[in-house]
């Protein structure tokens, strides 16, 4: 049989490698687009051991003439399209640039398939912050919209357009509807990143407090090695479909730091109330964490907790990592790599 060919965008970022590792397995030959700033960057795909298994393509998302001529010459059964601007603070600083990678680049993939009539199927990376502050306790393919950022919005502009090809142009068009996900490969700009590696530095005697902004929020979070399966999944369904990837639990930051502390074994308390909160070490009256000002979200999305019955029931999703089990994972490969 003829090898199928994958082209991933964003290969090295925390999703990136975890699917070009999966698509590998499953004897793919993967092409990955990275910007040539990157070329130092590929440690994701190095630390699971197929930094060199894969070809690259160095490109901007947005050099829209390099992107096409790489798809013309490629000619892959399959686009998953994961570049992007993810992280919403900043997209509040830099709304075009968000627009410009997260929309602009999808339009102009989308394009070159439709105006050269090629039989590509396209994974867009969507997310649960289009579903912003609802009303409702579980979101799921069926919730209205709402999102709270420049970020959610140029996410969402992808998502119907996404829809529109589909249904436009008959095409195998899909998004993933991914809640928080997670893993060691996490970029440090992340909270569940930061809390892990700040809290496991203090251990180790090298860190300083680490400085976090509102603790109250809900995430639901599951490990991103289980969700790359579900984005697999949805690219080989009959039907090109949305679908949402959650675990349908939610925990605060909170929860997240007294789980971390938990596993290694550092008995801490709360004191405190909003900006004056600060966690502590009981044993030595030390402070892990306190709360500044600078990492509060101009337009905070409070809650989130998705429902994951239609990719479970059609696809047969399954999850190997609970809460508990990501935490453990994320904090035992950072001790590891101290060791
Ligand atoms: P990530 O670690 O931030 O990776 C983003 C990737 O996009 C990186 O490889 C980055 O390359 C690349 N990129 C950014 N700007 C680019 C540009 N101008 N040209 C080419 N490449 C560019 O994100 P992730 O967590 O793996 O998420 C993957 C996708 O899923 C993203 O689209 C994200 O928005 C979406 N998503 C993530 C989650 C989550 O919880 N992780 C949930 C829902 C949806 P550099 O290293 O060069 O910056
Ligand atoms: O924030 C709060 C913050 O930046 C989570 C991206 O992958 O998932 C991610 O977006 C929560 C927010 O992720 C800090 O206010 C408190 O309520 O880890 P985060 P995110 O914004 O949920 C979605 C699904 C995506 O699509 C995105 O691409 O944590 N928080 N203190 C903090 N957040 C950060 N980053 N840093 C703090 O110090």
């Amino acid at each position: 049989m003829k090898q199928k060919k994958a082209i991933i965008t964003g290969i090295n970022g925390q999703d990136g490698a975890y699917l070009a590792k999966l698509l590998l397995e499953k004897k793919y030959k993967v092409y990955g687009v990275i910007r040539r700033s990157s070329n130092y960057k590929l440690h994701r795909l190095d630390y699971l051991g197929i930094k060199n298994k894969v070809n690259y393509y160095h490109s901007e998302l947005n050099e829209f003439k390099n992107i096409e001529q790489f798809i013309l010459k490629t000619k892959p059964d399959v686009i998953y399209n994961l570049a992007a601007q993810s992280f919403v603070q900043y997209s509040f600083g830099n709304p075009s640039y968000s627009f410009d990678i997260n929309f602009d680049s999808v339009l102009n993939m989308l394009e070159v398939i439709v105006r050269n009539n090629l039989n590509i199927k396209f994974y867009q990376a969507s997310t649960s912050e289009m579903f912003g502050n609802t009303n409702v306790d579980t979101q799921n393919e069926n919730t209205m919209f709402n999102p709270a950022s420049p970020y959610a919005i140029s996410k969402l502009s992808s998502h119907y357009l996404i829809k529109n090809y589909r249904s436009s142009f008959k095409k195998f068009f899909c998004s993933g509807i991914l809640f928080n996900h997670e893993s060691y490969l996490r970029g440090i700009e992340f909270v569940t990143k930061k809390i892990v590696h700040g809290i496991v530095n203090q251990y180790y005697g090298n860190g300083s407090c680490i400085k976090l902004g509102n603790l109250d929020s809900f995430r639901d979070w599951g490990h991103a090695e289980d969700y790359v399966k579900a984005m697999y999944l949805i690219m080989n369904a009959k039907k090109p479909d949305d679908y949402v990837v959650a675990t349908g639990k939610t925990y605060s930051i909170r929860d997240f730091i007294k789980a971390v502390c938990n596993f290694i074994g550092i008995p801490i308390v709360f004191k405190g109330n909003g900006i004056n909160e600060v966690c502590i070490d009981k044993r030595n009256g030390k402070k892990i964490i306190s709360v500044d000002k600078k990492y509060f979200r101009i337009n905070e999305l409070y809650r989130l907790k998705g429902d994951p019955r239609k990719i479970k029931k059609n696809l047969k999703w399954k999850q190997k990592y609970n809460f508990n089990s990501l935490v453990e994972d994320m904090v035992q490969r950072e001790i590891d790599s101290h060791k």
